[in-house]
């Protein structure tokens, strides 16, 4: 890919704004829209050009808002349309874009799309979901009667009974969240009709949510598959049947056709795909096939983990180095990487994959940073990231909301687990960790709101907030600041080719970018052992410092140090 005829993504940086956690505006303690109006300055401070945000339509909130009841309106607790207007314009007149959050397989059991599915087997939109009778020879509530042998991604059946009718619906994710029937071309048309509606009011594109899983493997004569037994389990793996069903791709290329085709401003999409192969994403990403523009991927936030995400093990640099390598090097020629650590639904990186002890806290959050940021890719920042917000010191379950650990909890202390073990899972891996309020000053509510926050602000807040790292030219937020401004100033930091080294290494993680005569290396220690850099990477020696998270180009590489060489 030429300088010349690289998209406008490949140099941008996204923010992602998850707006119940990021600033309240009228005291309630959730925050809304109002208050990511009246934090813009932060945004643009840090010279982001993408805003994210994460669903503000209307919804029950079962899943924070993952589960939606009306696509075209906003839910009043985060304000009205006429905000949302108001943030368009407010981005556009800064130069950034809003990238609006598209949850569209599956709706709120709360939509009037499925009260109406539920009304009647005879209903109209009864085929605008996945409703089956149990399972043969069974009796609808019989254990075991499920269509399926499918586990939910939060806990127990992907099958709830619908006493009125005896048959049963599919939610891959909570009961309130049904699957949408892709199947069904009037389910398709309506989903287009209204992205063109957004993209009409002015937003620039979408963050699609486990878009790959809309296509499910279904038989002609309806029938969806058993997976293998999940051993321990009642259930089966269903995966196989929807995380690259068959009609995956027409299904995107027909949106792109119907959606995007032909518009004249600068879009994005990138599609949120858990379980995709570095081969899937090749041919998602190619821009001649017309699908989307990038996807997350989640290899690397699972190497940490075994069969389930709460089974914690261990993380091996090694794997990590493997694992982003893979992807690097799987989509250099074709393709586009998203790059990121952390989002609303994963522990907060700096704990997971730094050091968040109080004496390596900043410099791991940094060092993390640097490495990211010098991949091919488009990286996304996720709020609070940039000040080095780390997990919450959980202690009991009433300090949880997040339905996926709550689901959790109860499922596996009933099936029984050791109740502390589970605590302990949640402590390490709960979304919660991700969604405590914005640090942005050491007062008691941390500068969030002037109520009650409706989930407790971090105790660290005192310390590691964003006014007392604004004006600190070593803090974590002035080297987030530096970091973005170099992918906008070098294009070999954009798009230069990617090179591992060392890639036996257990702890020093470093690689090459280059792009015409420019060569930066890269040298990130990802551990608090000292290293002769000499020794490790002769090359390093006398090497130009473009940007480091320590100060000074001493011959040892410290503990969490990070160099951008050029060479
Ligand atoms: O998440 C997709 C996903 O795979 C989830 O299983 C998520 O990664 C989970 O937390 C992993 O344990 C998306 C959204 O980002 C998430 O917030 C939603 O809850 C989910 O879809 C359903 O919409």
């Amino acid at each position: 890919m030429s300088e010349r005829d690289a998209p406008w993504w490949t140099r941008a940086v996204v923010y992602q704004v998850y707006p119940r956690s990021f600033q309240d505006s009228d005291g309630d303690g959730i925050g809304d829209l109002g208050g990511v109006l009246q934090r813009l300055d932060h945004l643009a401070d840090l010279g982001v050009d993408v805003l994210w945000l994460s669903p503000i339509y209307a919804s029950p909130q079962a899943d924070n808002g993952y589960d939606i009841s009306d696509y075209q309106a906003i839910d009043p607790m985060f304000g009205t349309l006429e905000q949302l207007d108001e943030l368009i314009a407010a981005l556009h007149a800064r130069g950034m874009k809003l990238l609006m959050d598209l949850v569209v397989n599956h709706t709120s059991d709360e939509h009037p799309w499925f009260v109406e599915s539920r009304s009647s087997p005879d209903s109209p939109k009864r085929d605008w979901y996945w409703w089956r009778p149990p399972r043969p020879g069974m009796a609808a509530g019989d254990p075991g009667a499920e269509p399926t042998n499918w586990q939910s991604f939060f806990s127990g059946s992907t099958w709830e009974l619908d006493e009125a009718s005896g048959e049963y619906y599919l939610h891959l994710f909570d009961r309130k969240q049904p699957d949408l029937n892709w199947e069904n071309p009037e389910v398709r048309e309506a989903v287009y009709a209204m992205m063109r509606w957004w993209l009409d009011r002015g937003v620039d594109g979408f963050r699609m949510d486990v878009i790959n899983m809309i296509s499910k493997d279904v038989a002609p004569d309806g029938h969806l598959h058993d997976g293998p037994p999940i051993p321990g389990t009642a259930f089966g793996d269903g995966t196989g049947s929807y995380l690259y069903g068959p009609r995956i791709h027409e299904f995107l290329q027909e949106m792109h056709r119907e959606v995007f085709a032909g518009r004249p401003e600068p879009l994005l999409t990138v599609g949120e795909m858990p379980g995709v192969t570095v081969e899937q994403a090749r041919r998602f990403t190619d821009p001649a096939r017309a699908e989307v523009d990038m996807v997350f991927q989640f290899e690397h936030v699972s190497l940490d983990r075994g069969r389930s995400k709460w089974d914690v093990r261990p993380l091996r640099m090694r794997d990590l180095k493997t694992s982003l390598g893979r992807w690097q090097a799987g989509l250099a020629d074709v393709g586009w990487n998203s790059l990121y650590w952390d989002n609303h639904d994963q522990p907060r990186a700096v704990s997971r994959f730094g050091d968040d002890s109080s004496g390596f806290r900043r410099d791991s959050a940094t060092c993390l940073a640097t490495l990211l940021h010098l991949h091919r890719g488009t990286p996304y920042v996720y709020q609070g990231q940039e000040i080095g917000m780390a997990n919450f010191p959980f202690t009991s379950l009433d300090e949880f909301a997040d339905v996926e650990s709550l689901n959790h909890y109860v499922h596996a202390v009933s099936t029984g687990a050791d109740a502390a073990a589970v605590l302990s899972a949640l402590r390490r891996m709960s979304r919660d960790n991700a969604r405590t309020p914005v640090q942005w000053d050491a007062s008691p509510s941390a500068g969030f709101t002037t109520g009650t926050p409706w989930l407790a602000v971090n105790p660290d807040h005192v310390e590691w907030n964003a006014a007392a790292q604004r004006d600190d030219a070593t803090s974590v937020l002035a080297h987030y600041r530096r970091l973005i401004a170099l992918r906008h100033d070098l294009p070999v930091v954009a798009l230069g080719d990617f090179a591992m080294l060392l890639p036996e290494h257990d702890e020093v993680y470093a690689f090459t970018r280059s792009l015409d005569a420019e060569t930066l290396l890269v040298v990130c220690n990802l551990s608090r052992t000292t290293y002769d850099l000499t020794s490790l990477l002769p090359g390093a020696a006398g090497a130009e410092l473009v940007l480091g998270n320590l100060p000074g180009t001493p011959a040892e590489l410290r503990p969490w140090e990070a160099r951008v060489l050029r060479l």
